[in-house]
């Protein structure tokens, strides 16, 4: 039996959590949680990276010994180093407005079909190639010698050792998914310096001991390798969906809903691009070809506004709301911003001619009906586009927790749903860890012990399917 830290950083929180694996063992226990407050300064939100890398720390010293550490977290965000290695500044966050009208001057020079054709990225308004374009007269930029992604920071602070990850690079927009390389070519149109990037590692390589001052620190006992994993958080996830087959779409479900399939190749074509599904990379060369769905974010936006009512009471009460009364478009990137979510919202419904939701009850049916509305849109077009059929859909994440999402989305996709586990990320982490130490066999082999030994819970989808139809056809442009 080993032990294995994963450290899962997402939106609002941070987690160390302890991963025991063995033969016909995989437990995981939390050993610190800690929250994760953006913070808005007078230049724009950014990210409290110090922060974020104590609780790291008081994570390590929480956790005990461990055979290994393993670092995953959001994607397409950075810091930059100046030539001493040091941090320049706090990185942005992707939330941030920098990048608001950026895309249409990138597109000016790779036409956005080009582009997609080049790196088989959805349209995000934040991909790091946006972000860098916006950055590109900024003093900061001007004196930085490297960029290194969320994760890789983390990693090289902990080791000394600098990496650049390939499925959180997949995310940069400057990846060709057919060679899993860099896409030379357009960096140099875009006047993009890929000498900032530090050499790409995969899942699986080695990335450094822990310095003796970090052992010192946590007191742990040298030597503690750190383990490169799928260090985006939603590879990760992905890794650990538990799937007995082939025919599975997953969603991963948190902050954000990611909702799609895991293929051997890209889809490159104009349709996918229309119809803006990603082509990030997964673990061992596969492809996780999703789309970005706005999540419970939409929820946690109203929760906040509302000053943080009971969650089982609200999702109780919003159980009893008539469905699909009104709904939005939960892949609209209208919603990305923070703030006033309940009244944007609202006026989405108020625009579209719908009823508007007035109570929290109401506002939050809204927004899970609109969301298993939108897995169940991307579920099956990503079949199509794809030409790859699914019998069942895997939930993942946060969401599992949330039986109405589930139910729901379920009932939307007319296919039965698998839940759980709810920490995959961590438990994706742990497991590329302890494969890379020889003590689990391929992703099949992973999957059928989270299979074996994850608690699930299945939804039988409810009839009506015609309902939801028309529901999608209301959103209809
Ligand atoms: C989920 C996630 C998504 C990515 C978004 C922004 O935590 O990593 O996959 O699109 O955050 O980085």
């Amino acid at each position: 039996m080993k032990s294995y830290a994963a450290v899962d950083l997402g939106a609002s929180s941070g987690r160390v959590m302890v991963g025991r694996v063995g033969p016909d063992t995989l437990e995981l226990t939390e050993a610190h949680r800690f929250p994760n407050r953006p913070v808005r300064v007078p230049e724009g939100l950014r990210w409290d990276i110090l922060s974020l890398y104590a609780g790291v720390l008081d994570g390590l010293r929480a956790a005990g010994q461990v055979d290994s550490v393993g670092i995953d977290s959001w994607a397409v965000d950075y810091g930059l180093l100046d030539a001493d290695g040091a941090l320049l500044g706090n990185p942005v966050h992707y939330r941030d407005a920098r990048t608001e009208g950026v895309a249409e001057k990138v597109w000016a020079t790779v036409p956005a079909a080009e582009l997609y054709a080049a790196t088989g990225l959805q349209y995000a308004p934040f991909n790091t190639l946006y972000q860098l374009t916006a950055a590109r007269h900024s003093a900061q930029l001007a004196s930085a010698e490297r960029l290194l992604l969320i994760p890789d920071l983390l990693t090289y602070w902990l080791t000394g050792e600098a990496g650049t990850e390939l499925t959180n690079a997949s995310t940069t927009q400057l990846i060709d998914p057919r060679t899993r390389d860099w896409s030379y070519d357009l960096a140099t149109r875009l006047g993009i310096d890929l000498k900032l990037f530090a050499p790409l590692r995969r899942p699986g390589d080695p990335a450094g001991l822990l310095r003796p001052q970090v052992l010192e620190e946590t007191g742990l006992t040298g030597p503690v390798p750190v383990t490169t994993v799928g260090s985006h958080d939603t590879a990760s996830a992905v890794a650990a969906v538990p799937a007995t087959g082939e025919r599975f779409a997953y969603i991963c479900t948190g902050t954000w809903s990611l909702a799609g399939l895991e293929l051997d190749a890209p889809v490159l074509t104009e349709a996918s691009r229309a119809a803006n599904f990603t082509n990030e990379l997964g673990l061992d060369g596969t492809v996780r070809y999703l789309r970005n769905i706005m999540g419970l974010w939409l929820l946690q936006e109203c929760v906040r506004e509302w000053g943080h009512p009971d969650l089982g009471d609200l999702l109780s009460a919003a159980a009893e709301v008539a469905p699909l009364r009104s709904v939005v478009d939960a892949g609209d990137a209208a919603f990305l911003a923070p703030g006033r979510m309940a009244s944007r919202i609202a006026d989405a419904c108020r625009e579209s001619g719908q009823p508007v939701p007035e109570s929290p009850a109401e506002v939050t049916r809204c927004i899970l009906d609109s969301l298993a509305l939108a897995h169940r849109r991307a579920v099956t077009e990503a079949q199509s586009l794809a030409g790859h059929p699914v019998d069942v859909v895997h939930i993942v994440g946060g969401g599992t927790r949330n039986a109405l999402l589930c139910q729901l989305t379920a009932d939307a996709c007319g296919l039965p749903v698998v839940a759980g586990p709810a920490e995959a990320a961590a438990l994706g982490n742990v497991l590329v860890q302890a494969r890379a130490h020889g003590l689990v066999g391929d992703r099949a082999a992973m999957r059928e012990l989270l299979a074996r030994t994850q608690p699930l819970r299945r939804y039988e989808p409810r009839g009506d399917t015609a309902a939801w139809q028309a529901a999608e056809a209301r959103l209809a442009p």
